[in-house]
């Protein structure tokens, strides 16, 4: 594990709460759907999850799937599965269909039910947790389900502030979540795809690590997108001459034609933040194993 000398960590007030609340209302759900980024099936997953969830019923929803490297992304889908995990992999953009995890979730209350309706009760209504790190589409996924916007959705991290239920139809109740991240980014790897791929606050990030960061990933392993986006064939040992190739490509220039690295950083950034950037994985389940 590479120790962390990036100092990137973002962990509010907020996300303490949130995870105590939790907790505290534990017992009040049936089911959870644990939200992480198709981009980034390892370093999106809440490190202590399965302490804050216990033995919650729970389906891993892998969102941006549009946004993703689909042959590394379902590698992952594979190895979730083999560990008893249902697996969903959803474009929140287009409208997909929602059918499936809402039989799903019928499925897991199925048992209980029948219980029920065996002792003459009413059926039960699925009370579910929607759980996951900032910015990873928990609300999109809930206004999805109930069909109409009943929850602010937006392109950053932190838009929501507090826990709230919402009742989706007569069998499902979801309870949307502020992200949740941990108070230690663990190791450096975890900390730059999260910072990369738009799951941490811009304003607390060094941008200029962060952009580099993404250009040596792009190098490494999407070097076609690289040559396409930003015109340079491979990323020079000496950066500046790289960030000096794309800035005068992409018009970053000061006076007397230096480059403005700030204004590069940030078409990089904005590159990912905005979707333009598409088809990359930064999580490698085969580094996993090595
Ligand atoms: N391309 C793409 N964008 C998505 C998808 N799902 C969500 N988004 C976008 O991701 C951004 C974040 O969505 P939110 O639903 O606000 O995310 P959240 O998890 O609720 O974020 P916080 O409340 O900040 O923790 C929005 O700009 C969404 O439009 C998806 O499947 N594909
Ligand atoms: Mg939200």
């Amino acid at each position: 594990m590479n120790e962390n000398k990036t100092n990137i960590n973002y962990y509010p007030g907020h996300m303490a709460k949130t995870k105590r609340l939790i907790s505290e209302n534990l017992n009040l759900i049936d089911v959870v759907y644990e939200v992480i980024d198709a981009r980034m099936p390892k370093s999106s997953k809440i490190k202590d999850i399965d302490n804050i969830l216990k033995d919650k019923k729970r389906i891993l929803i892998m969102t941006k799937v549009d946004l993703c490297d689909i042959n590394e992304t379902n590698k992952w889908k594979k190895y979730y599965e083999e560990n008893g995990y249902i697996v969903l992999l959803l474009n929140l953009e287009l409208s997909d269909s929602l059918s499936y995890l809402i039989n799903m979730t019928n499925e897991i209350m199925e048992e209980e039910n029948n219980k029920r309706i065996s002792k003459g009760m009413n059926k039960k209504k699925a009370r579910v947790l929607v759980i996951g790190i900032p910015n990873v589409g928990k609300s999109t996924l809930i206004n999805r389900l109930a069909g109409k916007k009943v929850v602010n959705v937006g392109n950053k991290p932190g838009v929501t502030k507090n826990l709230s239920w919402i009742r989706v139809n007569s069998d499902i109740e979801l309870l949307d979540s502020p992200g949740i991240l941990w108070p230690k980014l663990e190791d450096e790897i975890t900390a730059f795809n999260l910072a990369s791929l738009t799951a941490i606050k811009e304003e607390v990030l060094p941008l200029d690590k962060v952009a580099i960061y993404i250009l040596n990933m792009l190098d490494k392993y999407y070097n076609e997108i690289l040559k396409k986006r930003y015109g340079v064939n491979n990323i020079d040992e000496d950066i500046e001459i790289t960030l000096d190739e794309i800035g005068k490509r992409r018009g970053c220039l000061v006076k007397g034609g230096i480059v403005d690295y700030d204004k590069v950083y940030n078409i990089i950034i904005n590159d990912i933040k905005n979707g333009v950037i598409k088809g990359i994985t930064f999580d490698r389940l085969e580094e996993e194993n090595e």
